[in-house]
């Protein structure tokens, strides 16, 4: 065995000892990604393309593929030395007919071992729509976060049929509203789930708008704010599209509720100015309604000294100033009474 040998030995071990892990998490067959594209016809079923990437080197000949209506096995006299092959039914020595509305199509080996398999569409339970006439179910790959490959099928607009994927986005976009039609912000929309990693996320702006760009297969995407219903959907997306996925949400805490009522205004008094003073100071307060009041000043004994102002006043701001001259230095409390309750503060006059 040369080196060259022994480094392709080693690669498929390794490959069949990840894709065997990579199966048990998944629980579905153990892939080896031959078939990289597929280009159903909508027209005549027996009409389709599938472009095998022969990543390790196989010879494929005895392999045979399965529809969900009919089995094929693969000719004897097949080039298989590139490294993308497009087969089509003339690949075949029997007939192949590939439902474009949703099929399951496997490759099995000579021993009857499925290696790959494409499902989409119909009743597949996959990550994938059946694709519209022209459009190509095509596998990509890209590195994870923790450098593990990923892969997925999912819809190409312009099939590549004997050279590699260049993968297909569509967007997702939307605004996300509360039961009152108020834009709802910081909602984390999670989406582009998979068995081997977290998903990512983004998180709707001031104007509960939010959007991001992501493979064209079929997405999970899950809305979330601690207070608000949770909102999950599933969808596809498509090439080059866009999709207004736009949600209305509803306070599920009462105390949101209630916050979203708008406090009653209450009157205000402000800290006198200056503070200390010698020998005057002026009191500002706001009333939100036209009221009675009272501002009185009072010694640290509670005892009554100087009624400043009592009478009625407007709504709005009102300052008026105090004048101590006859007083002692020390520490004094001015009141502001209305007829919805007091305000209290403290002032000292130093002369
Ligand atoms: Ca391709």
């Amino acid at each position: 065995m040369d080196k060259e040998e022994a480094m392709i030995s080693f690669f498929r071990t390794f490959l069949c000892i990840l894709f065997f892990l990579m199966g048990c998490l998944q629980a579905n067959p153990i892939m080896l990604f031959y078939m990289y594209e597929l280009l159903p016809d909508h027209d005549d079923r027996y009409n389709w393309k599938i472009e095998m990437y022969n990543h390790l080197g196989e010879d494929l000949t005895n392999w045979f593929i399965t529809s969900r209506t009919d089995t094929a096995i693969i000719r004897n006299d097949l080039n298989w030395t590139n490294l993308f092959i497009v087969i089509t039914m003339d690949s075949l020595e029997d007939s192949l007919g590939i439902d474009p509305q949703g099929d399951i199509v496997q490759l099995h080996n000579d021993d009857g071992w499925i290696a790959d398999q494409i499902c989409f569409g119909k009743g597949s339970h996959t990550d994938v729509s059946s694709p519209l006439p022209g459009q190509s179910i095509s596998l990509i790959t890209f590195t994870d976060w923790d450098h593990s490959q990923v892969y997925y099928y999912c819809l190409d607009n312009t099939p590549t049929l004997g050279s590699g994927n260049d993968g297909a986005k569509g967007e997702v976009y939307g605004y996300l509203t509360d039961q009152f039609d108020d834009p709802v912000a910081d909602i984390t929309v999670q989406y582009d789930y998979n068995s081997f990693h977290g998903s990512i996320y983004t998180e709707s702006d001031t104007n509960g708008y939010y959007s991001f760009n992501l493979v064209a297969r079929r997405q999970n995407i899950t809305f979330k704010k601690y207070g608000f219903n949770e909102r999950d959907t599933s969808l596809q997306i498509w090439p080059d599209s866009s999709i207004n996925l736009s949600l209305v949400f509803s306070d599920t805490l009462a105390s949101i509720e209630l916050s979203r009522n708008k406090p009653e205004l209450s009157f205000y008094l402000d800290t006198n100015y200056p503070n200390p003073f010698n020998v005057r100071t002026t009191f500002g307060f706001f009333l939100p309604l036209s009221d009675f009041v009272d501002l009185a000043v009072f010694d640290v004994t509670g005892r009554p000294i100087e009624t400043v102002f009592s009478g009625y006043l407007n709504s709005g701001k009102h300052t008026f100033t105090w004048d101590a001259n006859s007083l002692a230095s020390g520490i004094y409390f001015y009141r502001l009474e209305t007829s919805t309750g007091f305000q209290t503060k403290k002032c000292i006059l130093m002369k």
